[in-house]
Order: C-alpha cells, then structure tokens, then sequence
C-alpha cells in the first residue's frame, strides 16, 4: 500500500515551523531566524519513500495585525494551508503568551482532517511550562494529539513523523518521487540572502527588503565551472539603500560574502554573487509589486 497527503504546519511567527520543517526533511530548506515573519512564502518539502508520499507545507507566521498588503497576504499563505491539510500541525511555543482569534478557533473545530497541537522548544521549557500550555490550547481547540517536541535539537521529531504517517491513508504521489520542493533554484538563493540579511541589519530594515535572483547563470572561470548570480535587494525608502549599502560598501560585502558561502553551500557550486540595491517606495502595499515578487496572483 502506497500512503500519502498533505500536512500543513501553521502558527504565529517565530514559534519554530521552518526548524520543524527542515529537521522533518532533514535538510537546510526554509530559512530560519530569530526574528518574527522570516517566512513570506508557503513553501513544499516533500519526503519521498517508497511506500509513501509526505508533502509539507511551511508557511508564514499568522500575523495578527497585518498593516501592510504583503503581510495581508503572508496570511493568505498561513490560511491557504487550512484548505488542503490532510493533517494540520498547529504548531506553538512556551515563549510567547498563547493568543489565537476567535475566528481561526473556528476554523480550526470546524476542520475535518487531524490536527496535532505541537508544542515546541520543550528544550528551553519545564513540564510545568507545557502542561500550561497544552491546558490553555485543549480548552480552545479540539486537538487530536498533543506533543511536546525540540525542533531545534531534534528531540521527539521522528516520534512526531511517526504520529503523521498513522494518520495518513492511501494515495498516490501527487509529485514525482524525485521531486522535493516546489520552488526553484532562484528562490532559495534569494531567501539565503534575505535570511543573511535578517541576521545583518536591525529593526525596519529586514522587514523594507525583498530579494530578487535576476540572472542565474553557469559560466566557466580560471578555477573551474561557476555560477554567476546577480540579485536586487528592494528597499522601500533611499535611506534604507545607504544602510545596506555602509560605509564605503562594507556593510554589503558582509552581506554578499556571508550569503555567497551558503548560496556555495546548498547549490554544492562554486558562486559569483553580485548584488545591487534599488529603492522601490511603498512595494509592501503595491499590487503590481507585489504580483511580480509572487505575493499575489
Ligand atoms: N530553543 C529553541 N529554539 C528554537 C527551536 N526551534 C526553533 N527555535 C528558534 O526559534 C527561532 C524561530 O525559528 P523559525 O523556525 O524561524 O520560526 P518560524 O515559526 O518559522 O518563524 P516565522 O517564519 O517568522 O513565522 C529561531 O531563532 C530558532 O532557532 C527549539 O526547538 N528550541
Ligand atoms: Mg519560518
């Protein structure tokens, strides 16, 4: 028997889904930082056996008070992944005070398919931490299964894949068995620089950037076979291009530098990175912008 379906998993920024996804595929896929709304995308992983099919759906923190379009529209993505879950992980933490709204309570019990409440980073949490979370979310939400897991150190991930495939029923591949994401080569390397980007430069400006790849190109160089990429950074304001930039562009060959050895690492390729900064005002609520960035249909 051939099993297979859809698991989605869903919660608020920061809370762990991209470590949980990446330690379930057991690979470096989703970007992660310590910053809230890393994520911007639903992005697909899927593991591939020979008698089963698991397609993962990572998705962007639930953002309660979205104030700009591309926000409004991460939360389409997070929503979008209620619709199609075969099983859904809702996945929290014991960091943050629990807080969902009333309407996601609903959609959440009105749900058909199996939901697992995912308590994550039992490794920085007490017992007593979890039971009060997991009393808080029980009361709330009809959860079929509780586990506490580590995503970050992998502490109760395979128990957690074990649970999903019992839920799981028989099916076919909906994507062929080589296959393990839905998106290319280009979008990774620009969430490696946006990720490199979070972690570089503070406050506003992570959240004003957006990272296009423009030219993806194999070339041969003096020291073997190359690939050439050139990316634009977007900033939404002049100021903010300066503060990438630096002081007489040291700031940006931190950044090229520091994105240009992942980019080598996860293409397994030797890379020429080439970034330049345009100013493109107000693109977070700009539908023209946001359609060509992939936000919107
Ligand atoms: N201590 C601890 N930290 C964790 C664990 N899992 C994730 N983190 C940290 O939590 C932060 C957020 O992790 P992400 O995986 O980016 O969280 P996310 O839910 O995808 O966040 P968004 O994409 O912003 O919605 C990072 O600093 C992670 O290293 C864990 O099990 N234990
Ligand atoms: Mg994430």
């Amino acid at each position: 028997m051939h099993k297979s379906g859809f698991v989605n998993i869903i919660g608020k920024p920061n809370v762990g889904k991209s470590t949980l996804l990446n330690a379930l595929i057991g690979e470096k896929l989703s970007i992660i930082t310590n910053k809230p709304q890393t994520t911007r995308h639903r992005i697909i992983a899927i593991i591939n056996e020979e008698d089963y099919q698991v397609v993962f759906s990572d998705t962007p923190g639930i953002i309660t008070d979205p104030h700009y379009k591309m926000q409004t529209a991460m939360n389409s993505f997070a929503y979008s992944a209620l619709e199609d879950a075969d099983v859904l992980l809702y996945l929290t933490d014991t960091v943050e005070p629990p807080e969902i709204s009333d309407e996601l309570v609903q959609q959440l019990n009105n749900m058909e398919s199996p939901k697992i409440l995912v308590i994550n980073k039992m490794d920085i949490s007490n017992t007593e931490q979890i039971g009060e979370i997991q009393k808080w979310w029980m009361d709330k939400v009809q959860f079929d299964q509780v586990c506490a897991i580590s995503a970050m150190e992998k502490v109760g991930t395979n128990e957690l894949l074990t649970l999903i495939l019992g839920h799981l029923s028989e099916g076919p591949a909906y994507y062929p068995k080589d296959q393990f994401t839905d998106k290319s080569e280009r979008f990774f390397v620009s969430e490696i620089i946006r990720e490199k980007i979070l972690q570089l430069y503070h406050q506003e400006i992570p959240y004003s950037c957006e990272v296009i790849v423009n030219s993806f190109k194999e070339r041969e160089s003096k020291s073997g076979p190359m690939i050439h990429i050139m990316a634009d950074i977007i900033v939404n304001r002049k100021t903010q291009k300066s503060i990438i930039i630096g002081k007489g562009g040291s700031a940006i060959k931190k950044l090229g530098t520091e994105a240009r050895k992942d980019i080598e690492t996860f293409l397994e390729q030797k890379v020429f990175l080439e970034l330049h900064v345009k100013v493109k005002e107000k693109w977070r609520d700009d539908d023209r912008s946001l359609k060509s960035y992939g936000y919107l249909q």
